[in-house]
């Protein structure tokens, strides 16, 4: 409860704030966009991780103002890059299962301007676990929007491949997890991504795999023909400020 009270008061006073981790092409090494995520500094208790801020955030509305905030400043950040250059924000199941979502969305992209199809809204598999209809009417509109979605933490969960059938994806992220063991024998992490990747492509979409820190790694997901790589081996998420100034020395 006292966080949820620091999480409001934050956020009406600036301190919540985004910060951008670039997603880079691995053909030629360009930053082709950047996934926003939350940084908490909290006064007295630190910085706190949206890890245990936004669980907290979900067991009450204040999840809906905390994803309205999240894109709208990731939207406006957008607009002083490259206009290649794509923003992806996550949304929390339950704010996706919020009827109001899709016009939110719709109005933040009208506010700001930005071309929607440089938004893309990373979901996890949980939102499927919501209301049938409601889901579907959401995916229906937002697809209408033109912004694109990517399913985020793939292989996690339950992975039914039943969503992938149905849900208008345009990418899936793959989880860190497998990329944390693939370079270690008698793993299976490594054909899973290999095979993810594979799937992936057959459907049409876009993959990019997560989580990236060391070159070995780097090594054989690039040799497993991942196209888009985000992870510590390249950056970790940074503020607007240190996004502009490397744009500004060329990107
Ligand atoms: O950035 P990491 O840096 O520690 O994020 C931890 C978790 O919090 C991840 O699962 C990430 O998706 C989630 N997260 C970070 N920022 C946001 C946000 O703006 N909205 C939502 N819904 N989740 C976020
Ligand atoms: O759940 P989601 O995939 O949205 O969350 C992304 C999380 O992964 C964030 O917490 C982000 O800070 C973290 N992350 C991104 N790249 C790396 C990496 O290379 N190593 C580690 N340990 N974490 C990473
Ligand atoms: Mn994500
Ligand atoms: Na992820």
């Amino acid at each position: 409860q006292e966080l949820l009270d620091d999480m409001r008061e934050a956020l009406a006073t600036g301190g919540m704030e985004m910060h951008y981790q670039p997603v880079v092409r691995t053909k030629d090494n360009m930053v082709v966009g950047f996934e926003a995520l939350m940084r908490w500094e909290h006064p007295e208790r630190g910085n706190v991780s949206p890890g245990v801020f936004i669980p907290a955030a979900e067991e009450s509305d204040l999840i809906n103002q905390l994803g309205e905030f999240a894109l709208r400043r990731a939207c406006e950040d957008a607009l002083a890059w490259p206009e290649t250059v794509r923003i992806a924000v996550n949304v929390s199941a339950k704010q996706f299962a919020n009827k109001g979502f899709p016009a939110i969305v719709s109005q933040v992209l009208e506010d700001t301007g930005i071309a929607p199809d440089r938004v893309e809204l990373e979901l996890t598999e949980t939102v499927f676990m919501g209301d049938v209809d409601v889901t579907d009417e959401t995916f229906r509109i937002l697809k209408g929007l033109g912004v694109r979605l990517a399913l985020d933490d793939f292989g996690t969960g339950y992975s039914s491949l039943s969503y992938l059938r149905s849900a208008p994806f345009d990418k899936i992220k793959v989880d860190k997890s497998f990329v944390d063991t693939c370079t270690q024998k008698n793993e299976n992490s490594a054909k899973i991504i290999t095979a993810i990747i594979g799937l992936s492509k057959a459907l049409g979409m876009d993959t990019t795999v997560e989580g990236v820190e060391a070159f070995d790694q780097f090594d054989l997901v690039t040799e497993k023909g991942a196209e888009y790589i985000q992870g510590w081996i390249y950056s970790k998420a940074r503020p607007q400020a240190d996004i502009l100034e490397y744009i500004a020395n060329g990107g």
